[in-house]
């Protein structure tokens, strides 16, 4: 069963930078209000609907579209017109996206964490469609970072987040952490999004931490963490937006 208790979250008592370097992550609740989260829930149905007609993953401009197959595979068709699972660089498409990458109550939540001078390395949101959305493998995203993004995570540190776009929970694949797994080193893992990644981890900290819209989750670049698929009829829109320091001191232990 997900551990649901204690949460470490901005609520606590302990400085947010010391949950977030002995845990790994941490729960902004509110983050954004909720004109902020209808501005990028009308953002992310206009790039729904450029996507439309796409049957396979696609390029427009510098937005990426990747489509929802029957196995969760990348690459694969979709398993129907315009059914999206991933949209990479929405930031690029959508002003509200990209006003989101500079966002001061983004930035002070991610500087909270101990990163200092943050920048936007990522932007995504990811569609998770009612009954046929797929899951996402556990994963460390610093696996997935390259040239200077990696430089600039390794040098100065990194804050990950998710923010939801809709009430995320188990039954329509609610985000999940594996807390404390930032503290070795990177896995040697596949990504095959057709797969759960299953025991590859310490999953003993795991927890599914139910999201209302507007709720944040900061997270360790290194720290293992995924998602099921959506069983239920609900969407389960969820932002993720990748930082990296700029300046102030090396990376301290459990940043870098
Ligand atoms: O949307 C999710 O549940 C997982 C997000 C994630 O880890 C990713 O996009 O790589």
């Amino acid at each position: 069963m997900p551990r649901l208790t204690p949460t470490p979250s901005f609520d606590s008592a302990e400085a947010p930078c010391v949950t977030f370097q002995r845990e790994g992550w941490l729960l902004a609740p509110g983050l954004l209000d909720q004109p902020m989260v209808d501005s990028l829930l009308a953002a992310t149905s206009l790039l729904e609907g450029v996507a439309a007609q796409f049957e396979r993953d696609t390029k427009v401009q510098r937005v990426f579209f990747q489509m929802q197959s029957a196995s969760g595979r990348k690459g694969e068709a979709a398993i129907f017109p315009g059914a999206l699972r991933k949209i990479t660089s929405p930031s690029s498409g959508q002003p509200a996206f990209d006003r989101l990458r500079t966002d001061p109550k983004v930035l002070a939540a991610v500087e909270r964490c101990g990163l200092v001078g943050p920048q936007c390395l990522v932007d995504q949101v990811n569609l998770k469609l009612p009954l046929v959305g797929s899951g996402f493998p556990y994963h460390q995203d610093e696996s997935f970072l390259f040239g200077d993004a990696l430089r600039r995570v390794q040098r100065f540190g990194g804050v990950n987040l998710v923010i939801a776009l809709d009430p995320s929970d188990e039954a329509n694949g609610g985000f999940e952490v594996l807390g404390r797994t930032h503290r070795g080193g990177l896995l040697e893992a596949t990504y095959d999004t057709s797969a759960t990644n299953t025991g590859l981890f310490d999953e003993s900290r795991r927890v599914l931490a139910p999201l209302a819209p507007g709720d944040a989750l900061l997270f360790h670049p290194r720290l293992a963490h995924g998602s099921g698929p959506n069983r239920s009829e609900r969407r389960r829109r969820l932002i993720t937006l990748w930082f990296g320091g700029s300046a102030g001191p090396e990376a301290p232990p459990g940043l870098g």
